[in-house]
């Protein structure tokens, strides 16, 4: 397949883009706007890889940019769409919500209109339809205080990012009912890995133990993550692409449930740091409680788990600790401004970790 990668310069994208390159002879042409969380870095692997190479190109631009994305998907004629771009951070969008309109519903837009205008083209010369693949989130549920969410239950998005993400996908849902388009939505769980950018709170806490940093807990830490390793995720992904039914929307899992207190006691023990290193801080406004959402949709399409929570994170702790090369450029003046914003009262005001 001929696939546009809209994101693929971020965490997950990347890690769908290397390993798709890896495990199929799709040719694959990455759309990235290199917002600070996109990394042409972590792309480098694949520029030097020679078996991949020349099945890739990067092009640096905007998905709510009609100009660019009609060339992209409708002249070139691709086979599938993938968007994994949007802005990802929660807090970050407490702190200022409009790029996540911009990109999350405007840019879904406009990705949308551009795949309908191929479809069209492709329908009147005989040719299989486009698929539109939305990469969401569990988040677009709400909190779950008990059980699973399944794909049909309503959508109770809490935060500005998660209301952005919901959006995107239900203006997907209408371009699949109002015109037909073969269009697929994953809603992946908490994924953490290589290449994660430093303001989520594995990489955080990781990095910042590193460096002898407090880990700024939010509340009573008692909030419920269920983490997917970032190759789960994007082989799930893959795997829906492949062989989801058209207009399937999928849950993708993680392997177990943990408190974020848990989390960080592991991540701690595998980098043999004290527990003195965690303050306690206010709490994120709005905060989600818990996720957890039922994969039996996704199983069926034959797709499960290969990396263990405890096997993953002690492989990502390691891989942080050896790419502090990767790493330590991120944390420039940008970074420091939205440390300060984010964490300063926060850490001023906190108390030792419970
Ligand atoms: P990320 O922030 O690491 O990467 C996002 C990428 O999108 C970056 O490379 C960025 O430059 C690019 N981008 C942002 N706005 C753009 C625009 N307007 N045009 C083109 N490119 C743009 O995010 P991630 O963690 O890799 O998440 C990828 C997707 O998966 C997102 O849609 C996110 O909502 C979803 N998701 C993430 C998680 C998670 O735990 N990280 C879980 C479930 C779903
Ligand atoms: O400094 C912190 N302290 C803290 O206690 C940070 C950054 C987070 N946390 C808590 C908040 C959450 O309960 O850790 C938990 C995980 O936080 P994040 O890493 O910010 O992830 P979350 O808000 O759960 O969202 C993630 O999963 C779903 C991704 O960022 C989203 O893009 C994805 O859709």
């Amino acid at each position: 397949m001929k696939l546009l990668v809209c994101g693929g310069a971020g965490f997950i994208g990347s890690a769908f883009v290397r390993r798709r390159l890896h495990q199929t002879a799709d040719s694959i042409v990455v759309l990235d706007k290199l917002t600070y969380a996109g990394n042409l870095a972590n792309l480098a692997d694949i520029e030097r890889d020679p078996s991949m190479a020349g099945r890739y190109r990067f092009v640096q631009g905007d998905i709510a940019d009609p100009t660019i994305v009609v060339k992209l998907v409708t002249e070139a004629d691709v086979d599938a769409v993938v968007n994994f771009a949007a802005e990802s951070h929660v807090d970050r969008s407490i702190l200022d919500a409009e790029a996540f309109l911009r990109t999350g519903v405007i840019g879904v837009h406009v990705l949308l209109e551009a795949t309908r205008a191929l479809a069209a083209e492709r329908a009147a010369n005989g040719k299989p339809a486009p698929r539109f693949l939305q990469v969401s989130t569990d988040e677009v549920y709400g909190s779950v205080p008990t059980g699973q969410s399944v794909e049909t239950d309503l959508l109770a998005p809490a935060s500005p990012y998660s209301a952005a993400k919901a959006a995107g996908e239900l203006l997907v849902q209408a371009y699949r009912t109002t015109y037909g388009l073969d269009a697929l939505i994953t809603r992946g769980s908490n994924t953490y890995g290589p290449f994660q950018y430093p303001e989520k709170v594995v990489p955080l806490f990781i990095t910042n133990a590193l460096q002898g940093l407090p880990l700024p807990l939010y509340g009573d830490g008692l909030q419920r993550r269920d983490w997917l390793h970032v190759d789960d995720h994007a082989d799930a992904i893959g795997a829906v692409l492949d062989r989801g039914e058209p207009g399937g929307i999928y849950n993708v899992p993680g392997t177990g449930e943990r408190t974020n207190v848990d989390l960080t006691r592991t991540i701690l023990a595998q980098l043999d740091k004290p527990w003195s290193l965690v303050r306690t801080v206010e709490d994120r406004a709005g905060h989600d409680r818990r996720y957890a959402m039922d994969g039996s949709r996704l199983a069926a399409l034959g797709w499960s788990h290969q990396v263990a929570f405890e096997a993953g994170l002690a492989e990502t702790v390691a891989w942080y600790r050896d790419h502090e090369a990767w790493w330590r450029p991120l944390l420039n003046a940008d970074w420091a401004d939205y440390y300060d914003r984010q964490y300063g009262k926060r850490l001023a005001e906190s108390v030792p970790g419970a």
